[in-house]
């Protein structure tokens, strides 16, 4: 089995991950089982290249077949903000509750707008420089009135998913990655690796 890594510094994401690719023929490290890499800068503007721009720098440094994906909350009200800069929405160092705090300030101004958002994730693999696979994955939900629930991570608290009637923290980590974007993404990924990797 050749050996992938899973190119992400959100221990959130690599949890979900190693989940979602339990079954897929491959082995499987994260970046914490490899010599430090610093990070990369995010210039990209939209998920996809942003993906890419991991995908590519990650497998660069390290030598090995990479996978990267770059995700984020698209708020309508908010013309789709924090989007790609959710990891460093307000300030990089902000803490949650100071982010929701500024999201319910700003849709609170705006009462007549709709709460609608997404979660949306965009995956890159990277084989020897070359991009070998990729696609995105997206759940549809609104923002909840207050936060809710201890599970998940990021802005799970306030990511109100009709079909459950919860928010994503209020769910068990199966019963989010059973319909959220990186479970989408990575579902894929996992079958189309199955394809190959035979
Ligand atoms: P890597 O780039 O190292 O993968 P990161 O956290 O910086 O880690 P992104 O730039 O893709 O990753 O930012 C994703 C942010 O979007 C993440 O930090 C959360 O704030 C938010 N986010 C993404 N998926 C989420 C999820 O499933 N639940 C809650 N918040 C999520």
């Amino acid at each position: 089995m050749r050996t992938l890594l899973v190119a992400t510094t959100n221990s959130g994401k690599l949890r979900e991950i190693r989940a979602l690719m339990s079954d897929a023929p491959v082995q499987l490290i994260g970046l914490p089982d490899i010599p430090l890499i610093e990070e990369p800068e995010e210039t990209g503007t939209t998920f996809e290249q942003n993906a890419r721009l991991k995908a590519k720098y990650y497998a660069a440094r390290s030598g090995l077949w990479t996978v990267a994906e770059d995700s984020g909350l698209v708020i309508d009200a908010l013309g789709g903000e924090p989007g790609v800069l959710s990891a460093r929405f307000l300030r990089p160092d902000a803490s949650y509750s100071e982010r929701f705090a500024e999201i319910f300030r700003r849709l609170d101004a705006q009462p007549d707008l709709p709460r609608t958002a997404r979660f949306v994730a965009a995956l890159a693999s990277v084989d020897r420089d070359h991009v070998v696979y990729e696609t995105t994955g997206v759940i549809e939900g609104e923002i909840a009135d207050a936060p809710r629930g201890t599970g998940g991570f990021g802005y799970d608290p306030i990511f109100f998913y009709p079909p459950y009637g919860q928010t994503l923290a209020e769910v068990s980590e199966f019963r989010k990655i059973a319909v959220a974007h990186r479970g989408v993404a990575f579902r894929k990924f996992s079958s189309w690796l199955k394809t190959r990797e035979r």
